[in-house]
């Protein structure tokens, strides 16, 4: 079965090609800050918005062209030959990893028993394949919030029953998680939250989350398996208020239930921008707490105000991003997973390549500017000088190495107080010279 035998393997040929399946920046192999490229970016793709999207939204039905949704035979037939298409894109683009949900992969048929064995079945078809093309899990979660039953949410829920239900979907995707080598695994809250205060206990419902999160981390020692947790902030959307809003909320949620240690973050362009936040906001924030997992690469509309899960495609925005990313280090065992869909009007199967193409090359393009920026301490400087009276003066001195009191300072300030002259920060100037560094 091959799906995309017309289109050739994408390969990098530079800005000056007319070639529309090529890469114009993205060249795995080429090294940037001692990284290859491809060792920097471990890009991912997404199961659901790859293979399962049909293009249906609220106004109007399915657009797009999915041969391997059109062919017929049962439900399990179909979640194979996705299996296939969804490989192959993978190969035809060169990316190595790859994330899902478990109702992504397989039917949930009509019992979790059925769901637990079409999951096997088709794990072993993943295996299979990750086997033959050496491409690796980087993720994989449980879609906890299309079913009805997790209407009010999962370990917030006020049902111990649907607690428990989701407890069985997180502890089998662990076993999957073992079988596939996954190297993290998501929670992404999607109605951990609630609707209104009038009947909702908030603190029985977040030590209901962190009792269930504890639980996971328990299982996943039981089983010898233990990927890196990663929580997925979101301020709302679909619920009205989600419980982990942003970076920090989560933080706050991860260190007041002791879950550091197993716990990072993974954080999405779109959920930073519903938060109110640039994406670089929420990743220096994780990165600030030690606690930066991963990427889901998207962006959305400047004009609207929900999750579009648009292929990122705006340099200024992943460049501040990606000198995030490497002020951090990387992201060790993390990934830049494209949680993005093509819009409806993209139907045709191509234009999944396109896309991830698109998003690709943006990276790699944020991945030279943001290189730049750090080999030529272009922002380091800037930063560095405008907190130079921590380390110039006596005054500062004293308050970084922890001998000033209030008493002190008072001394300092009613003897110098009317000496000091701040100074311009140019920020003009300095957004001007930015432009010069995008790619
Ligand atoms: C939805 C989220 C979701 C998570 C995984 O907004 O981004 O796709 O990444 O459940
Ligand atoms: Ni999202
Ligand atoms: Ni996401």
């Amino acid at each position: 079965m091959a799906y995309f035998d017309n289109i050739p393997t994408v390969k990098f040929e530079g800005t000056g090609t007319k070639n529309m399946f090529a890469f114009r920046h993205y060249n795995p192999d080429e090294i940037v800050l001692g990284k290859t490229m491809q060792d920097q970016l471990h890009f991912a793709l997404a199961f659901w918005h790859t293979i399962t999207m049909d293009g249906t939204d609220p106004f109007g039905s399915a657009t797009m062209e999915r041969p391997w949704d059109q062919e017929g035979g049962s439900e399990m037939d179909r979640a194979h030959r996705r299996v296939e298409a969804f490989f192959e894109i993978a190969q035809k683009l060169g990316v190595k990893y790859y994330c899902f949900h478990d109702i992504d992969i397989a039917p949930t048929g009509e019992t979790l028993k059925d769901f637990y064995a079409n999951l096997d079945e088709i794990t072993d078809h993943l295996l299979e394949k990750q086997n033959e093309t050496g491409i690796k899990l980087l993720w994989n979660t449980a879609n906890m919030f299309s079913n009805p039953r997790y209407m009010n949410g999962v370990a917030s829920s006020n049902r111990a029953e649907v607690f428990a239900y989701g407890a069985a979907q997180v502890k089998k995707g662990l076993e999957l998680s073992k079988k596939l080598g996954g190297e993290n695994y998501v929670f992404w809250g999607g109605r951990e939250g609630y609707e209104s205060l009038l009947n909702t206990d908030m603190g029985l419902e977040m030590d209901h989350m962190a009792k269930f999160f504890h639980m996971a981390v328990d299982y996943a020692k039981s089983i010898d398996h233990l990927p890196v947790f990663l929580l997925e902030p979101k301020p709302k959307e679909p619920m009205k208020h989600q419980y982990d809003f942003d970076a920090a909320t989560a933080m706050a949620f991860l260190e007041k239930y002791d879950l550091t240690d197993y716990f990072k973050l993974n954080l999405e362009t779109n959920h930073a921008w519903l938060a109110g936040h640039t994406f670089e906001h929420e990743l220096n924030t994780a990165r600030t707490f030690g606690a930066l997992g991963s990427v889901d690469a998207n962006q959305g509309d400047y004009l609207l105000g929900w999750d579009t899960d648009e292929f990122p495609t705006l340099v200024i925005d992943i460049t501040l991003a990606m000198y995030q990313i490497l002020l951090n280090g990387g992201l060790n065992k993390g990934g830049i997973n494209f949680d993005a869909k093509v819009r409806r009007t993209s139907f045709k199967a191509e234009d999944l390549l396109l896309a991830h193409i698109a998003g690709m090359d943006t990276y790699a393009r944020a991945l030279k500017g943001a290189a730049a920026i750090i080999e030529d301490k272009f922002l380091s400087d800037i930063v560095d000088a405008r907190y130079a009276s921590y380390k110039n003066t006596e005054v500062g001195r004293s308050i970084e190495n922890g001998s000033a009191t209030f008493e002190s300072l008072a001394a300092y300030a009613l003897e110098h107080g009317e000496e000091i002259e701040m100074e311009s920060n140019h920020l003009e100037y300095i957004k001007s010279v930015l432009n010069d560094y995008l790619v």
